[in-house]
């Protein structure tokens, strides 16, 4: 039974989610510009779809396995199951209003128009405040809403924020935040269990590989105890010997947030000679 894994065809997730499959060891045959692809040497193909249509397909079985913005399955109220955050795509969907316009909190969105490709998840977030507003439904460009006297305000989605300030638009409330993640359809949960399992653990091998870095180092052997207390690793650092008589390199692994701390204390202790490399997966 073949795994059909959706990604999005063009767009903001598209070079991460190949990028994450290729990490994977899962090689798509081709792609941009096709409809459905291979996976060399893996019973699965790739189905490019619209980053919007793919929560519907995944329901409806017609995926069982994708890489999706986690807002798009929040609006569709899609009935998925989703397995993995993935880091990337992060992004908001906040409640914007021009800089003139006097804001004290949700309350001043009573009354007013609010132009938003999300309806559905600003009508429940509005609701959730008790806030009677009428939402003006458009599908691209709703930053432009306000200026050309189409609604008081927007509800869209911010990652830097540039687009907002460059509208003259001030960020008042998130509705949400989300990113990429990995979705499944749970009937396929069930039927290709197999599969999915060993997709998530791929998954879950390059996620842990992106947090951590594998660093090894020179130092004396008289500091080899002092050091390991400074290194986190996974369960204590290897020590191999040096040819040089009083010597050793030390190899672990460090999480991202705690790397220069801990570089730091490396050569604060007399570490020498630091190499720090990525790795494509760990498995812990
Ligand atoms: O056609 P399809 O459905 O495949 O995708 P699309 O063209 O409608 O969307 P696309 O490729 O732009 O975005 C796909 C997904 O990327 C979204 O559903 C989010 O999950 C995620 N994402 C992350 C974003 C952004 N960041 C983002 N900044 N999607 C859109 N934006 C837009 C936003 O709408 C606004 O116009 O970027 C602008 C704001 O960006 P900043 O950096 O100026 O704040």
């Amino acid at each position: 039974m073949t795994l059909k894994i959706a990604i999005q065809k063009s767009g903001r997730l598209y070079d991460e989610s190949i990028d994450l499959l290729r990490k994977c060891g899962l090689k798509v045959k081709n792609g941009k510009g096709q409809l459905k692809a291979e996976i060399s040497g893996y019973d699965a193909e790739v189905l490019f779809l619209r980053n919007s249509d793919i929560p519907k397909y995944l329901e409806d079985g017609v995926a069982d396995l994708a890489i999706v913005g986690e807002n798009v399955i929040i609006e569709k109220k899609a009935n998925v199951e989703i397995l993995e955050n993935l880091g990337f795509s992060a992004c908001r969907l906040s409640i914007a209003t021009p800089k003139e316009m006097e804001y004290e909190g949700v309350s001043s969105l009573n009354g007013k128009k609010i132009a938003t490709s999300y309806p559905s998840t600003l009508q429940s977030y509005l609701d959730k405040n008790s806030i009677n507003a009428e939402l003006h439904v458009i599908s691209g460009s709703v930053e432009i809403a306000p200026n050309i006297g189409l609604a008081d305000g927007v509800c869209d989605l911010v990652s830097s924020g540039s687009t907002l300030f460059k509208n003259g638009l001030v960020e008042q409330e998130i509705v949400l935040t989300s990113e990429a993640v990995l979705a499944a359809n749970p009937e396929a949960m069930r039927e290709k269990s197999d599969l999915i399992d060993d997709i998530v653990f791929r998954v879950k091998a390059v996620l842990e590989a992106a947090e951590n870095k594998y660093i090894l180092f020179n130092v004396p052997n008289s500091k080899i105890e002092k050091m390991s207390n400074v290194l986190p690793g996974l369960r204590s650092p290897t020590v191999l010997p040096l040819v040089e008589d009083g010597w050793s390199s030390l190899h672990t692994v460090i999480n991202r947030k705690d790397f220069w701390s801990v570089i730091s204390s490396i050569k604060k202790e007399g570490g020498e000679g630091i190499l720090v490399m990525s790795m494509d997966n760990m498995i812990v």
